[in-house]
C-alpha cells in the first residue's frame, strides 16, 4: 500500500497475499450506531462469526486519523472507547487525517478503504439511504454503491428511510439488489417491506456466481444482497411503523439532520422499543457477517478454480 495514510494488519496483508477470503467490516456501528458497551461486544462477536464462517474479518477504522485495515483487539477496544469520533464518509477522510481523529468509517467510507487495500466482501447492518425528514439528505452509501465494485451484505436499508425512494435510486445507478433466500426487500428490523427485490438466489455460490457474471461484463457497480433478520429476532413491520414515525416527528422538531440525523433514530427506536430494536440490531449484524464469510468462501473457491 503507497498512500502513508492507510495501512493493512499483518493479518490482512498475509490473508490477502494468499487470496484467502477476507470480510470487511464498518465500523460507524461501534463509533455512533450502537451505545456502550453493546459496540465493543457486537465488534467482538462480527469478528468471531466471520472466523467462525471460515474467513478472516478486517474491521476498517481510522485511528489516530490514519486509516486501518484490521483491527486488533486493543485497537478496537480503543475505537469503542473513544470520546470524539468522527462519521468517516467519502467527505470526511481528509478531515480525519488532518486532525489525527479517530473515526468509524460508514458503509461508504470502508467501501472505499476496502477497495483501496483489494478486498471484494462486505457486511454491515443496513446501508444508508434517501430519508424523508428533510429533502435531499441521500446517503453516500448510495453513491459508493453505484461506483464500487464490492458485494455488500446487509439486511436491506433502515426502515426510517424512504425505502420505496432509496430502491429507485439504487435502480438507476444500476445496482442489482439481491434478496437471499426471499423475493421481499427486507426492512431491516421487519423481514417484509412489501417492495421487490431484483433478483433472489439462494446460496452463498450462487450470489459469488452473480456478482462475477456482472462484473465480467464491465460493470463497476455493487451487487447488494439484502438477507432478512431471523425470524426469531424479527419485529413487525405493523410494530415498527408507528415508533419509526414517531421517532422521525421528533427529529424533525428538533431540527436533527445531516450525519446526526441515523445515530438519532437508532438510539430513539431504541428506546421506544424497550431495547427489543437493539437486540434485533445486533442479531441482523451477526447474521450478516456469517452469510458475507461464507459468500468470500466461494469467492475464494472460483479463484483457486481459474488459477488451476
Ligand atoms: N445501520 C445501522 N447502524 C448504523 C449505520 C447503519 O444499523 O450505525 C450507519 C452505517 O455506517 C451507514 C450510515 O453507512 O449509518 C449511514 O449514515 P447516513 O445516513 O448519515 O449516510
Ligand atoms: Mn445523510
Amino acid at each position: 500500500m503507497k498512500n502513508p495514510n492507510i495501512s493493512l494488519s499483518p493479518e490482512i496483508s498475509r490473508a490477502l497475499d494468499l487470496g484467502a477470503p477476507v470480510v470487511a467490516l464498518e465500523s460507524t456501528v461501534i463509533t455512533h450506531g450502537l451505545p456502550r458497551p453493546q459496540n465493543l461486544e457486537l465488534a467482538r462477536d462480527m469478528e468471531k462469526h466471520v472466523r467462525d464462517s471460515g474467513a478472516t474479518p478486517a474491521t476498517i477504522a481510522l485511528l489516530d486519523g490514519k486509516i486501518r485495515i484490521g483491527l486488533s483487539d486493543l485497537e478496537l477496544v480503543r475505537l469503542s472507547e473513544s470520546e470524539s469520533t468522527l462519521k468517516v464518509s467519502h467527505r470526511d477522510f481528509a478531515t480525519a487525517i488532518v486532525k489525527r481523529m479517530n473515526g468509524g468509517t460508514t458503509v461508504a467510507g470502508t467501501m472505499f478503504a476496502s477497495q483501496m487495500a483489494g478486498i471484494k466482501v462486505f457486511a454491515t447492518g443496513g446501508i444508508g439511504g434517501v430519508h424523508k425528514e428533510s429533502s435531499f439528505d441521500i446517503s453516500t452509501d448510495l453513491r459508493a454503491l453505484a461506483e464500487i465494485p464490492m458485494i455488500v451484505v446487509c439486511a436491506g436499508a433502515k426502515a426510517i428511510l424512504d425505502l420505496p425512494a432509496t430502491l429507485e435510486y439504487l435502480e438507476t445507478m444500476g445496482v442489482p439488489v439481491v434478496g437471499y433466500q426471499t423475493d421481499e426487500f427486507p426492512a431491516f428490523y421487519s423481514r417484509e417491506s412489501g417492495l421487490d427485490v431484483s433478483v433472489r438466489l439462494d446460496s452463498p455460490k450462487d450470489v459469488a456466481d452473480f456478482a462475477q457474471a456482472h462484473w465480467k461484463l464491465g460493470m463497476r457497480s455493487a451487487v447488494l444482497v439484502t438477507n432478512p433478520v431471523p425470524e426469531t429476532e424479527s419485529i413487525p413491520k405493523s410494530e415498527m411503523e408507528p415508533i419509526i414515525s414517531k421517532a422521525s416527528a421528533e427529529a424533525i422538531e428538533k431540527g436533527i439532520h445531516g450525519q446526526a440525523l441515523t445515530p438519532f433514530l437508532l438510539s430513539r427506536i431504541s428506546e421506544l422499543t424497550d431495547g427489543k430494536s437493539l437486540r434485533t440490531n445486533l442479531a441482523l449484524l451477526l447474521n450478516n457477517a456469517r452469510l458475507a464469510a461464507r459468500i468470500a468462501g466461494e469467492m475464494r473457491e472460483k479463484k483457486k478454480i481459474r488459477s488451476a
